[in-house]
């Protein structure tokens, strides 16, 4: 069926699936639609805030998400989640764990849960979550929320396509046994001690490791210096608190008015076109690995060469150097 662009911006969910689906889709027939259809959309795009939730698996990010996300539907927003599971097409079960898990916010009307696609993802967010993110705000949805586990190149990945990265952390761990790696710290622009319900003590204790961890650190954004708040994704406790937060975040960033899109003079924009140049970036090595992996001659050699430098016989430098020739080869005039 034909994907039609008005019934998008009117928001009809049907057609917003099946336009997401188009967009993930790795069949090279359904590229030129996806590319038109992004075209078409794009002047609608950009009216929201995006916020990345990360945090270890078992943190709470889903428990957190579905609370988070009812009260910004109660404070007029319509909330879009879009979750980047890397783990999950290897699990399987838990794309559905966190469909249920969220199920008072997928059956809102003013909400609209999307889990991660199976496979087809490169290294975590999926290869498409930028332009995903594009089509839920032209069907207006005005707060997306990326839920996103916490290893390494995913949470770059998903901090490149927000506004507001929030770290959730648990009480009563050290760093070690949270694998905070300095790196992620440094992105985060907010951080909530999730499950302070359990042990009270405990997470204002955390709160303050981490603020004082905190402030030694130059923020991700100038001028902002990175609240951690505590509270709990089953009370609901500091959420209200979070919601101030992301307020004064994008009125920080000289984002006020948030039914329009964001001024061309606010942080929110600049950050925004920086990350135009990466969805750049990211189509080009996209489109690479998969020409080459296409490629006819590269195809011709690559069980070959792969035995080879399995068993021993070629090393992989020189595998390498041997496909890239086939692959030069192969796409000469
Ligand atoms: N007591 C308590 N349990 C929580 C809280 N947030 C999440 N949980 C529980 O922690 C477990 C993992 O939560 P989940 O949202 O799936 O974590 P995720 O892997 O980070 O998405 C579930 O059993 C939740 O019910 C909280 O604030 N307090
Ligand atoms: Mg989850």
């Amino acid at each position: 069926m034909k994907i039609e662009v008005p019934a998008i911006l009117a928001g009809d969910r049907r057609m917003l699936a099946r336009a997401i689906t188009l967009i993930e889709s790795t069949r090279p027939e359904d590229e030129l639609e996806a590319d038109a259809l992004l075209q078409e959309i794009l002047p609608q795009t950009g009216r929201s805030v995006r916020v990345a939730v990360s945090g270890s698996p078992g943190a709470g990010k889903s428990t957190f998400i579905e609370a988070f996300g009812m009260k910004s539907i109660q404070a007029g927003s319509k909330v879009a989640v879009l979750a980047v599971d890397p783990t999950s097409s290897i699990t399987g079960g838990s794309i559905l764990g966190d469909k249920t898990r969220m199920s008072i916010l997928s059956a809102h009307p003013s909400a609209f849960v999307r889990p991660s696609p199976s496979g087809g993802s490169l290294g975590g967010v999926s290869r498409r979550t930028r332009e995903v993110i594009w089509l839920v705000e032209a069907a207006g949805f005005d707060r997306i929320i990326l839920e996103t586990v916490g290893v390494g190149q995913s949470e770059i990945d998903a901090a490149g396509m927000t506004d507001f990265y929030l770290l959730l952390q648990l009480p009563n761990a050290g760093d070690e046994l949270q694998g905070i790696k300095k790196g992620i710290l440094e992105i985060a622009d907010c951080v909530f001690v999730n499950k302070s319900d359990m042990d009270r003590p405990s997470a204002l204790r955390s709160r303050a490791e981490l603020e004082s961890a905190l402030h030694y650190q130059r923020p991700r954004t100038s001028g902002w210096q990175i609240p951690v708040l505590a509270g709990s994704a089953t009370t609901g406790e500091g959420l209200d608190q979070l919601l101030v937060t992301l307020h004064e975040f994008c009125i920080h960033q000289g984002y006020n008015d948030l039914t329009v899109k964001p001024p061309t003079s606010s942080l929110f924009h600049l950050r925004r076109c920086a990350q135009l140049t990466d969805w750049m970036h990211d189509r080009i090595k996209d489109g690479l690995v998969r020409n080459f992996y296409a490629s006819a001659s590269v195809r011709s050699k690559l069980t070959e060469v792969e035995t080879k430098v399995a068993n021993g016989t070629l090393l992989a430098t020189e595998a390498v150097q041997k496909l890239f020739d086939a692959y030069r080869q192969g796409s000469m005039p």
